[in-house]
């Protein structure tokens, strides 16, 4: 009956489980988190953060918390929604985050790729881009980390729509990109960006799309340093640090970068378990370990952040 009244889409597309729990979370702190929208995907559906703030008014300094803009690689959306019950579970507890959103408000989105999510939930488990048609072929899709305004189309982007890194028919081609880059746009005062994916257990900061050294490069490093260090001290899991480029590969277009050149200055990547054993199949029984081990590094990150 639905789908004869064109309305299959009206109860299956806000039925992201992970946008009930954001529901719940901001329910369960009104004082602490809400939800906002800031767009809507490809197939329309809502485009969710979860702002957390104990501020009035002002447009408090930002941090960027941003997962699941592959859609393969679940343990960063699974991480998003675990960091978000902690931040509310920890606020006034956990001194650190307590002084860290004392001064800044933290803006999660925990689902950057909602299409892809779904697909990834019932067609193909390794769905990686968006799912916006191309015209001229019947290949899907846009890379969404090389989609951004910076160095679009450059190294390590393809103009094959048919490729796992085509960049798009032209930066913010796709509207979960441009609804995140005209809500910080329209913000003004994020001083922090950090992109969850996975897999490889890497803590990555711009640029991506040149070898040449970013101007912040020496205190990106070191922070990043520190924050593997806190990250390891959980259980022992090992992270790489470096610049993306020389620590993976070259790839332009990409969110951090865009970032990092528009004034965003603790701009950062973590490729999260594992090494590859398991790759973009992480067990389940390995969610809230490396939940638990990242949010060590993300808070090391934002006391950074806080300080400076
Ligand atoms: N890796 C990232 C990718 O988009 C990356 C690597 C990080 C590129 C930061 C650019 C900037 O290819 C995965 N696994 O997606
Ligand atoms: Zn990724």
């Amino acid at each position: 009956f639905l789908k004869s009244q064109g309305l299959e889409y009206s109860v299956t597309i806000e039925d992201l489980q992970i946008y009930h729990e954001m529901d719940r979370i901001a329910g369960d702190f009104p004082n602490l988190a809400s939800t906002v929208k800031i767009g809507h995907s490809f197939e329309n559906r809502s485009m969710y953060v979860l702002k957390f703030s104990t501020g009035e008014g002002r447009r408090r300094p930002a941090i960027w918390l941003n997962a699941g803009i592959h859609s393969r690689e679940w343990i960063s959306q699974a991480t998003a929604i675990w960091t978000s019950r902690k931040i509310v579970s920890d606020y006034g507890k956990d001194p650190a985050i307590t002084s860290i959103l004392d001064k800044m408000d933290i803006f999660l989105l925990p689902v950057a790729n909602p299409d892809g999510y779904v697909y990834t939930q019932t067609q193909n488990r390794f769905w990686r881009k968006t799912r916006s048609l191309n015209p001229g072929t019947h290949c899907i899709g846009t890379d969404p980390n090389r989609n951004w305004n910076v160095s679009f189309a450059g190294e390590g982007a393809s103009n094959n729509p048919c490729s796992e890194v085509y960049h798009g028919a032209h930066a913010n081609s796709e509207v979960e990109v441009k609804s995140v880059v005209d809500f910080i746009r329209e913000h003004g005062n994020f001083k922090s960006f950090i992109d969850l994916h996975s897999y490889s257990q890497l803590l990555m900061y711009p640029y991506g799309y040149t070898v040449n050294k970013a101007p912040d490069a020496e205190e990106l490093d070191e922070v990043a340093r520190c924050a593997a260090k806190a990250l390891a001290s959980l259980s022992g899991t090992e992270y790489q640090v470096g610049p993306t480029c020389t620590t993976v590969y070259p790839a332009s277009g990409s969110s951090i970068d865009w970032a990092y050149n528009n004034g965003i200055k603790y701009a950062f990547t973590f490729e999260l378990r594992d090494t590859g054993h398991y790759g973009f199949l992480l067990p389940a029984n390995q969610i809230i370990p490396t939940a638990e081990e990242t949010w060590l590094g993300l808070k090391t990150i934002m006391e950074h952040v806080r300080d400076n």
